[in-house]
């Protein structure tokens, strides 16, 4: 999905750089919270492993919400001074804010982790499930809708 605001902006003059650095923040978010999971504390061992991961994975996280709310990609939106990017860029953020939210709560109700408690009243696969539907096809959408409008005004011009 960092590829996704890559490409998106890759017509504006994206560098490489801003590739790796999306990927870069993507993979600590997700290294982080594959080591977190793999680590959940047992009985034998209840560690507070699993917390410290997900605040790791968080920052990761948080980087790619920077990058598309004040970084560097929405730096570039703006400068593009396209309505249509700034738009795509916004709603990618959106998901990205909230849409992923859903994961690190997924996460925070494992056995041992903050919300623990929780979990006995409330289905994590099913959780996940959702949110895996309404971020791959909101994420899908929005990009679709953004390529069909630019490609209408390279026709148009
Ligand atoms: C389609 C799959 C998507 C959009 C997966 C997104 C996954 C995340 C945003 C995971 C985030 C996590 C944290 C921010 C902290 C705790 C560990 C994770 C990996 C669940």
């Amino acid at each position: 999905m960092c590829v996704e605001f890559y490409l998106l902006l890759k017509p504006y003059g994206a560098k490489q750089s801003l590739l790796a650095k999306m990927i870069g923040y993507s993979l600590v978010m997700l290294v982080a919270g594959y080591i977190g999971e793999a680590y959940a504390p047992t009985a034998a061992n209840p560690g507070m492993h699993s917390i410290m991961w997900g605040v790791i994975s968080t920052i990761g996280w948080a980087g790619i919400v920077y990058e598309a709310t004040a970084g560097s990609v929405a730096q570039m939106a703006k400068a593009s001074g396209d309505a249509n990017l700034q738009n795509a860029i916004r709603l990618l953020r959106n998901f990205v804010l909230i849409g992923w939210a859903i994961y690190p709560i997924g996460y925070m109700l494992m056995p041992g982790n903050l919300l623990a408690g929780f979990s006995g009243s409330l289905n994590i696969d099913l959780l996940y499930n959702i949110g895996d539907a309404v971020n791959k096809i909101g994420f899908g959408l929005v990009v679709y809708q953004m390529a069909i409008t630019s490609s209408r005004k390279t026709s148009a011009a």
